[in-house]
């Protein structure tokens, strides 16, 4: 018996873009109500009006702590009772050894995919324990698995969330909420326009010659986690293109069966 998230309330962070649209897609295709926020409001509103469930969309940067406190704090009653929390909001900046990185980058890195994901879940998961029921989903990386050169603070901020997610799952023994940690390889969604301010041709060239994983394939897992049955917790999935052996090794050939 699998956990229906139909109607249920899922707090998607991060999903103007990518793997986090992508989640709200598949959470809608479930029949569940969705919080959604990022700061791009414009796009959440674009999307929630082509999903056909309820949506709650609110404009929030998660490295803001107040401003956290005070979007989930001030919800409308009928969104209060998250159900499921999939802390996805995240960036990579730059790819620099780290004596020369701008510090600007690494600490936009370090406010958001480690203090921002404790802000949320801080502000979310004390009324999951409350209510005796919920999910916290974050998503990793195969980043906070193994170290790659030029990219230090970036793997340090995911391995942060792999610790988080262990010590949270230890935290919340005893109570029904479960903890999980979706943990990708190469992705193709804006996150390598991002991490390299905006050069659109830089970032293509990290997904040359091999087929990437979609946002829609990491949805597709975090949806299977989320739909368990409540007994089952699944703590961590890695996910990697074929063509992906490890943070490093990426075979960039056609490969039989692959388009
Ligand atoms: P995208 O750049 O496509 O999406 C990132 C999302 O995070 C956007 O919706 C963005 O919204 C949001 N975001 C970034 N900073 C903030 C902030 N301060 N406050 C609120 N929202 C924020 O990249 P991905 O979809 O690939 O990235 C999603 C997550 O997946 C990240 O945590 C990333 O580290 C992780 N990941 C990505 C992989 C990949 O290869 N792509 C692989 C492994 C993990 P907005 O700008 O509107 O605020
Ligand atoms: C994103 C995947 O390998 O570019 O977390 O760091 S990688």
């Amino acid at each position: 018996m699998t956990y229906s998230v139909k109607d249920k309330i899922v707090f998607i962070t991060g999903a103007s873009s990518g793997i986090g649209a992508a989640c709200a897609r598949a959470f809608a295709a479930a029949g569940a109500r969705l919080l959604l926020c990022a700061r791009r409001l414009d796009r959440l509103q674009a999307m929630a009006g082509e999903l056909n469930v309820p949506c709650h969309c609110f404009a929030l940067d998660v490295r803001d702590q107040a401003a956290v406190e005070t979007a989930i704090a001030g919800l409308p009653e009928e969104w209060q009772a998250i159900d499921i929390l999939v802390n996805n909001a995240g960036l990579s900046r730059g790819l620099t050894k780290l004596h020369e990185y701008d510090l600007q980058d690494v600490n936009e890195m370090v406010d958001t995919n480690i203090k921002g994901l404790v802000y949320v879940t801080r502000a979310v998961a004390p009324g999951m324990v409350a209510r005796q029921r919920g999910h916290i989903i974050n998503i990793g990386s195969i980043a906070g698995h193994a170290v790659y050169p030029n990219g230090a603070v970036y793997c340090a901020t995911k391995a942060a969330v792999k610790s988080i997610t262990e010590g949270l799952k230890m935290d919340l023994n005893g109570t029904p909420v479960r903890v999980t940690s979706v943990d990708p390889g190469l992705v193709e969604t804006e996150f390598s326009i991002v991490r390299f301010h905006g050069d659109a041709e830089r970032a293509k060239k990290v997904y040359e010659g091999l087929r990437p994983l979609s946002g829609e394939d990491v949805a597709d897992v975090v949806l299977y986690c989320a739909t368990r049955p409540p007994h089952v917790n699944i703590n961590d999935v890695v996910l990697m293109p074929v063509a992906q052996a490890s943070a490093t090794l990426v075979h960039r050939q056609p490969l039989p069966g692959i388009e």
